[in-house]
């Protein structure tokens, strides 16, 4: 090497650090960060054996891992606009302050049937439906799902119809078009480059260090269902304030576990075998929507970044809360 390249390569190193280092997120007028997400390709579902899987979760009824044919065929898409999307998920106080500044009144509040919650006396085992938690009831909402969350906690009891009320409302306030992320831009996202099951890797052990999802603190509350929790603790048996664990390579938190989050699309088991590459925007119509990433409550197999799972968009619950994604200008 001659001491002319030497020197550029040095030069290079000391720069390189600079350079690489992730852009500073932008911040909305209700204080939530967005981290920019760049165009690019990927390759979305899974196609995992059974038997694979059946190695990683050997506590799991097999007919768990049949159950998930709607991840494949695994399947290129083009992501071809950049974006900006939520570096955690929408917050307690960041909801708070929309219906402030709005006066919107969300669903379960409006219908008055409340919400889920819970409550160390309920049993679900005396119920038909054999719910983790008890309701619907007037007393749960947003505002209290039956466990104690401070403002930086990811909301919960929010619909899809909530979700989109509020991306609705940025989007006329501040003039910059917010939404749902599609499916495929909230997999791309959480994948950030990685084919694996989490971006952590394919081991559920990996999750511990980047999502709150089922693990030994919250199967305290949960005996019966501790084989399949996480061998590990985060001292967070309920959620964990936004954005406590480390993010992925686009500087996302918790796009794994904490709360699930709403996607825009409508679900479809056979989607994946006539989806477009370019930009998929989901089935034309349908009668439920996909919610993405798993929960504080939520076993790790379904905490994969493939794992697709639906609810009707009046679906309020103490697991699932919103991710909004805004548009590149
Ligand atoms: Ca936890
Ligand atoms: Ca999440």
């Amino acid at each position: 090497m001659s001491k002319c390249s030497a020197l550029l390569s040095l030069t290079f190193m000391i720069w390189l650090p600079a350079l690489a280092a992730a852009p500073a997120p932008l911040v909305n007028s209700l204080g939530m960060p967005f981290v920019p997400i760049p165009a690019g390709e990927f390759m979305m579902g899974s196609d995992e054996s059974p038997a694979a899987l059946a190695q990683a979760w050997p506590a799991y009824d097999l007919k768990r891992f049949t159950d998930i044919g709607d991840e494949a065929p695994v399947h290129r898409v083009r992501i071809t606009r950049p974006f900006y999307l939520g570096q955690t998920e929408v917050t307690v106080g960041q909801f708070r302050r929309f219906l402030e500044a709005s006066g919107y009144i969300p669903e379960s509040v409006a219908d008055g049937t409340g919400a889920y919650g819970y409550n160390p006396a309920y049993d679900p085992a005396t119920t038909t439906r054999g719910d983790a938690f008890e309701g619907r009831d007037s007393k749960y909402s947003w505002r209290n799902p039956g466990f104690a969350q401070d403002d930086s906690h990811p909301v919960v009891n929010v619909t899809w119809n909530d979700a989109v009320a509020m991306a609705d409302w940025l989007s006329r306030s501040e003039g910059h078009v917010y939404r749902l992320p599609t499916e495929a831009e909230w997999e791309y996202a959480a994948r950030a480059g990685t084919r694996t099951r989490y971006h952590s890797g394919d081991a559920p052990a990996s999750l511990l260090n980047v999502a709150n999802v089922f693990d030994a603190d919250a199967a305290q509350n949960w005996k019966k269902w501790a084989d399949y929790a996480l061998d590990g603790r985060d001292g967070h048996a309920f959620t964990a304030p936004a954005g406590s664990y480390a993010p992925n390579a686009f500087g996302l938190h918790d796009m794994h576990g904490n709360a699930w989050e709403w996607t825009a699309d409508w679900h479809d088991d056979g989607y994946y075998a006539i989806s477009p590459v370019d930009d998929p925007t989901g089935p034309a119509t349908g009668s439920v929507r996909v919610r993405r990433g798993g929960s504080w409550h939520t076993w790790s197999f379904y905490a994969r970044a493939s794992f697709r799972n639906w609810n009707t968009p009046d679906t309020r619950y103490t697991l699932v809360g919103m991710r909004l994604l805004r548009e590149a200008d």
